[in-house]
């Protein structure tokens, strides 16, 4: 059964936690939420806060890229959160390397990856969209771009992640561990954690953007660039017909092109749940034994306010803002049971 809990009110204020059983994204299915206000969709529990803050910047009067924008950046800042931005996990060398795109749904797209000593990532991939003639910059042109833009140079290494790499050194065991974004009783070091987060928004008349940032898995191989910053993989918009973001073990997504798959479901008539579903089922079958214990998330939202979601393993949440900024944490159903 899906769940599903009020978390935050509009602007953030803080409500009272209520929980009641729901058909999950079914309860935002065109209809029943308000069809003519913005909405907001984003990956895992901490995305009602992300999603708090790209409501209130629409509400301020930004724009739908303002707004994405403004809510991939409050994970990114969070020192608590060890992939997004500051204090994220570095690969097993030791760097921190964030991997970020944007997108709106007119042909608007900026990413980063392996971007170093930079906290918003997302914020230079929206620079790439926009003072570049490019879509992707990587490595240490991206890193140099930031600096070119006036992004301040900052260590993203905190001790606590120091000393997790470092603890990790000692086995260098490398096993992806699923749902670790919402534990809250990890250990630094003793989980593979990962916290991307995917949001997606659809504006009063139906306008769509999108926004995805990471750093990826923790103590990736140097180099390592997952599902996230890829176009068509970690996220993906196209006017009048949705867009869908995704998150979990990366390779898994980037070989089908999973956000990209998930639209164009949608685009031959398929409901964002289904959509999310078909490309889900599709992974599994694929792969078969070789995602046994791996999570694969994807998250759909469709013009009309429709909003799906599913994944591979039971675990995946994720946080809907309706227009009066109410936000509700739901959890997604999943093909596996285990
Ligand atoms: C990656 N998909 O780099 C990302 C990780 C992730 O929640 O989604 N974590 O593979």
């Amino acid at each position: 059964m899906t769940t599903r809990r009020t978390v935050l009110g509009g602007l953030g204020i803080a409500l009272p936690l209520t929980a009641s059983a729901t058909s999950g994204a079914n309860a935002f299915a065109a209809g029943s939420a308000d069809a003519a206000g913005a909405l907001i969709v984003s990956t895992w529990d901490f995305g009602a806060a992300a999603n708090a803050a790209a409501y209130a910047r629409l509400r301020a009067g930004g724009s739908l890229i303002d707004s994405v924008e403004a809510g991939a950046m409050v994970p990114e800042a969070d020192p608590a959160n060890h992939s997004v931005g500051y204090s994220g996990y570095p690969d097993r060398d030791g760097h921190v390397t964030l991997d970020a795109v944007i997108m709106d749904d007119a042909g608007g797209v900026g990413a980063v990856a392996a971007l170093e000593d930079t906290i918003h990532a997302i914020s230079v991939a929206r620079r790439v969209m926009e003072r570049t003639p490019h879509t992707f910059l990587v490595g240490e042109g991206a890193t140099r771009f930031a600096r070119d833009q006036g992004f301040p140079k900052q260590n993203l290494l905190t001790p606590e992640s120091e000393k997790a790499w470092r603890d990790w050194l000692t086995t260098a065991h490398y096993k992806p561990e699923a749902n670790s974004e919402n534990r809250v009783d990890r250990t630094p070091g003793g989980a593979l954690d990962h916290d991307t987060i995917g949001l997606l928004m659809r504006s009063t008349g139906g306008r769509l953007a999108g926004a995805c940032t990471t750093s990826g898995m923790a103590f990736k191989m140097r180099g390592r660039v997952g599902d996230s910053p890829q176009v068509g993989s970690g996220l993906y918009v196209e006017a009048g017909v949705g867009g869908a973001t995704s998150t979990g073990l990366g390779e898994e997504v980037t070989r089908v092109a999973g956000s990209a798959r998930v639209v164009a479901s949608m685009r031959s008539g398929a409901s964002p749940q289904k959509a999310c579903e078909e490309v889900v089922r599709h992974i599994a079958k694929l792969r078969g034994d070789a995602i046994r214990g791996v999570q694969v998330g994807f998250l759909a939202l469709d013009p009309k306010g429709r909003v799906g979601a599913f994944c591979l393993l039971p675990g995946f949440t994720y946080a809907v803002t309706d227009p009066n900024g109410r936000t509700t944490v739901l959890t997604a159903p999943s093909l596996f049971k285990a």
